[in-house]
């Protein structure tokens, strides 16, 4: 048996649906997904079999200009996951199609060279007329030499088994990366984090998802098979505090509730989910949340 094994990374636009197309490949949740720009911070491995080959995708941040430090520093981890891939798919939104931010983005790409294959997918086709692809399909490749162009729905599924296929014939042959029921390689105490920041973000409004972070403190397995995880919800403000407990501390019990059935439909069992919101003006600037975010940290401003 010739086995295959490799590194997709997953490009585009904040919002463009890399994180949904994730969990679509692997069938499970393994990144979370919202509404709003900028929902991904870090670098997340989502494993897929796919015939003999595995498929490691790599979701990414969105690529956007960077203004604050966490910017900087999602941005960079997206652009590194992308250089250190055996391919890489760039996902265009069908009804935007060619924005500033994509011109940006295929600059990038031109500069990081033909170390990587390139592939287009073309997402939210279930938003446009069938019509309007083919003008979008010709446009981006007069500006990229991709080596394939799919239309998809990463939602609905639509496409995806295609670039699918295709993907597991372009890996390079060689031994498989991870055991071959692994689906992610985030520690699950990472993943439980994540799925609360999800469920903060999607209640909370304007700049606030933005200026908090999600961590998990302890994770204590209990006789009776459940889990006990106690996590830190860390806000750059007072008044941020009083927003995310909610009028009689209703939204941190939402927010509880909803992450708590999350993670317990993930782990397959009972979990107790204890959350604390902590005011920490300049968590933005402290390296150690940056490294439990899986993030690079860079000094100074530049
Ligand atoms: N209509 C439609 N919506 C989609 C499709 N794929 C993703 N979405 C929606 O687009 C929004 C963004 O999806 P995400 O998967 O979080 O996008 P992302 O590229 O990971 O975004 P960032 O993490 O912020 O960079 C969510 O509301 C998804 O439900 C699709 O094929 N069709
Ligand atoms: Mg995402």
């Amino acid at each position: 048996m010739t086995t295959r094994a490799g590194f997709v990374a997953l490009i585009g636009e904040p919002n463009a649906g890399k994180s949904t197309l994730l969990n679509r490949m692997v069938g499970a949740k393994v990144s979370i997904v919202t509404h709003k720009v900028q929902t991904t911070r870090a670098r997340i491995r989502g494993v897929a079999m796919e015939g003999d080959s595995q498929i490691v995708f790599v979701d990414t941040p969105g690529l956007f200009a960077p203004r604050r430090r966490l910017d900087r520093a999602m941005v960079a981890a997206a652009w590194g996951g992308a250089a250190d891939a055996d391919i890489i798919v760039l996902l265009v939104e069908a009804h935007r199609g060619v924005t500033e931010g994509v011109e940006r983005i295929l600059e990038g790409l031109r500069d990081l060279g033909g170390a990587a294959r390139v592939a287009l997918a073309i997402n939210k086709i279930d938003r446009v007329q069938a019509e309007a692809l083919l003008g979008l399909t010709q446009d981006l490749n007069a500006r990229f030499d991709f080596g394939e162009t799919f239309m998809i729905s990463a939602e609905r599924g639509h496409g995806v088994e295609d670039l699918r296929h295709w993907l597991a014939d372009a890996l390079p042959e060689g031994p498989w990366l991870y055991p071959e029921d692994q689906i992610a390689d985030l520690p699950m105490r990472m993943i439980a984090a994540e799925m609360t920041r999800e469920k903060l973000t999607l209640r909370l409004h304007q700049e606030l998802p933005y200026q908090l972070t999600v961590e998990t403190e302890s994770w204590e397995e209990r006789k009776d098979g459940s889990a006990r995880i106690d996590q830190v919800i860390y806000v750059v403000r007072d008044g941020h505090k009083g927003i995310v407990l909610g009028n009689k501390g209703e939204t941190i019990k939402a927010v509880s509730k909803a992450a708590r059935e999350e993670i317990e439909t993930f782990l397959g069992r009972r979990v107790h989910l204890f959350l604390q919101v902590k005011v920490r003006p300049n968590w933005l600037d402290e390296a150690e949340r940056y490294s439990e975010m899986g993030l690079e940290f860079k000094d100074g401003n530049a």
